[in-house]
């Protein structure tokens, strides 16, 4: 029997491995949600579209797998799109249904219409509209097919009367998965190794491209004497048992990794696109292995660039690179960044009064799972997170660091438990960001996805009014007049409790860990926290003082010994 559009899109979903479609219902979507009813994918149903389009993304981040999300026409389709982006920019293979009004209405204003070529073609690597029942298999398996190989968002956009229609009947389109091992050539490896026997500094900067490569890393790093420094995003990779490790360079990184690029003479780029321009070398030699050609050179001025991917093209380095002995410059290297991981680690004990974010956060790092996920909101979670839970080569961590959003973490904790059932979850969530999202706590008790959520409750913007006062400038609109988060959850039936002492936090933390189901741990931080850079600059000691001065000026002489006393 033919089979209509609608079913012939879920089945080649399936077949290309969708195991869950993300969404809300409704009015041109119900021929696709009846067929997906009817099949072996879940429906998991939020009340925010943002939100699936977060938890699909984390789910394809950490499975590899394609994931689903699909909306009704218009803002319902229209709702996935920051979420999207998340996915577009770190490299997520998601695929959104984004159903449309019937054809013939189309460029006519039609309520509703929206016109999703236009919207969603920055945010993604397919997007393309089902024109005729006859393009629906092929159209569908090209849109998967370019989410799994090009990593990345596919946007099918289906007007609901093609949705309804029969599609003809034909053999069914394969989506091919195809992993080459791409490594850069004999010439160009061999150049590669001479510059770096021409180096007396050597470092390694790694970034996500080095998923996968640990091994052979750590073992170039040896050879080398070269220390390592990571991007945020490649925490989970190079982090852990690696004897190398230097920490991360950047705003957010520390002393150890800023001064280990800084001073190189030869650095090798490895899977690495890290953006902000500063932290980059002037003087030194720089070789860049990229998978992705559209990156190489494009931060910064390099050497040398090549194509490859970073396990293959590590291990093909190892026989060409010349063994050292001297290891000065890794030795200075790794005693900058024990020492700063030492004055991070002070920072992270229990205080007088209040209780600083990065107690909590190191409590959630000795207490979590050896194999937990991690996701953590823009703002200063995202800081404490980067900071003060370790890798172990097991755990994940999963943050917005190249979209920058708000709000991702309990979103993409849904979709990571999901995913993962059996692993520990953990949501280390803003007070800016969950409430921007708080609706879908009540997709937790739902869908029964047993997230746990820690939040960190400074009663503010945090991470604006750091900026701020960075700039000189006085705090202003960041203040968040709060419930008491602990009793909405509890209300929305959530295990959740409130913590303002530091005395009570330890007990706390394990307590909400321990909890079978969906568990909210609402923590009062401190709300003067700063998050130290791995260098102070005389710009930010000027806009610091300067921001004292105005603030002193402006009777606000208690937040500036709030300040001080509580950073310095
Ligand atoms: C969707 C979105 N809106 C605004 C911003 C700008 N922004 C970045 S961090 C931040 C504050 C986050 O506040 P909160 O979640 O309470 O975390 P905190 O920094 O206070 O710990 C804002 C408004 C953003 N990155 N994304
Ligand atoms: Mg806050």
């Amino acid at each position: 029997m033919s089979q209509t559009v609608a079913e012939v899109v879920v089945e080649t979903l399936q077949a290309a491995g969708v195991k869950h479609c993300w969404g809300v219902p409704g009015d041109t979507l119900n021929y696709v949600t009846d067929a997906i009813r009817r099949s072996s994918i879940k429906w998991v149903h939020v009340r925010h579209e943002e939100v699936g389009g977060f938890a699909a993304g984390a789910e394809a981040l950490l499975t590899g797998d394609l994931t689903a999300c699909a909306g009704s026409c218009g803002p319902g389709s229209l709702h996935f799109i920051n979420g999207l982006f998340e996915s577009h920019r770190n490299r997520a293979p998601v695929v959104l249904i984004a159903s449309q009004i019937t054809s013939e209405e189309r460029d006519f204003d039609f309520p509703q219409e929206v016109d999703f070529e236009q919207v969603y073609r920055s945010c993604s690597v397919f997007c393309s509209e089902i024109r005729s029942p006859a393009q629906a298999r092929r159209k569908v398996a090209m849109a998967c097919q370019a989410a799994l190989a090009k990593r990345g968002v596919a946007v099918l956009i289906l007007p609901v009367d093609i949705s309804q229609a029969k599609a003809p009947e034909e053999p069914a389109f394969t989506v091919h998965r195809a992993q080459p091992v791409l490594r850069p050539s004999d010439a160009e490896l061999d150049r590669i190794a001479w510059i770096l026997n021409e180096g007396k500094n050597i470092a390694i900067y790694g970034g996500s491209g080095c998923q996968g490569a640990h091994d052979e890393i750590v073992a170039l790093a040896d050879k080398l004497k070269a220390p390592v420094a990571h991007t945020s995003r490649a925490k989970d990779f190079l982090e852990y048992d690696n004897p190398h490790n230097v920490g991360m360079t950047g705003m957010l990184g520390n002393a150890g990794g800023y001064h280990t690029l800084k001073t190189c003479d030869t650095l090798l780029l490895l899977g690495c696109d890290f953006a902000w321009r500063q932290f980059y070398p002037d003087q030194a030699r720089i070789v860049q292995v990229d998978i992705d050609p559209t990156h190489l050179g494009r931060r910064h001025p390099v050497e040398l660039g090549v194509v490859g991917d970073i396990k293959a093209t590590a291990a093909a380095l190892l026989s060409r690179v010349k063994a050292r002995s001297e290891r000065g410059f890794l030795d200075d290297c790794l005693a900058r960044h024990g020492k700063a991981m030492e004055t991070l680690e002070k920072r992270a004990t229990v205080h007088e009064g209040k209780i600083h974010p990065q107690y909590l956060a190191a409590l959630i790092d000795r207490h979590a799972a050896q194999d937990a996920i991690f996701t953590a909101d823009g703002g200063s979670p995202t800081v404490w997170l980067l900071r003060h839970v370790k890798a172990n080569g097991k755990r994940r961590t999963l943050i917005s660091l190249t979209h920058g959003t708000m709000a991702n973490a309990m979103p993409q904790a849904l979709g990571a438990k999901r995913a993962f059932p059996d692993r520990q979850v953990i949501s280390m969530s803003g007070d800016g960001g969950l409430s921007m999202m708080l609706g879908d706590l009540l997709t937790a008790i739902q869908e029964k996805i047993p997230v746990k959520i820690a939040l960190f409750n400074n009663g503010a913007l945090g991470f604006v009014e750091l900026e701020m006062k960075v700039e000189g400038l006085l705090n202003a609109y960041t203040d968040l007049q709060n419930p008491d988060f602990s009793r909405v959850a509890e209300a929305i039936g959530f295990h959740a409790r409130r913590v303002e002492k530091a005395d009570d936090l330890d007990a706390a933390v394990r307590d909400w860990l321990a909890q079978p189901g969906p568990a909210l741990l609402d923590v009062v931080t401190s709300r003067m926290e700063l998050v130290m850079p791995p260098f102070i600059g005389a710009q930010q000691v000027f806009g610091t003082a300067l921001y004292s001065a105005k603030a002193m000026l402006g009777g606000r002489a208690g937040d500036v010994w709030d300040l001080v006393t509580e950073n310095l």
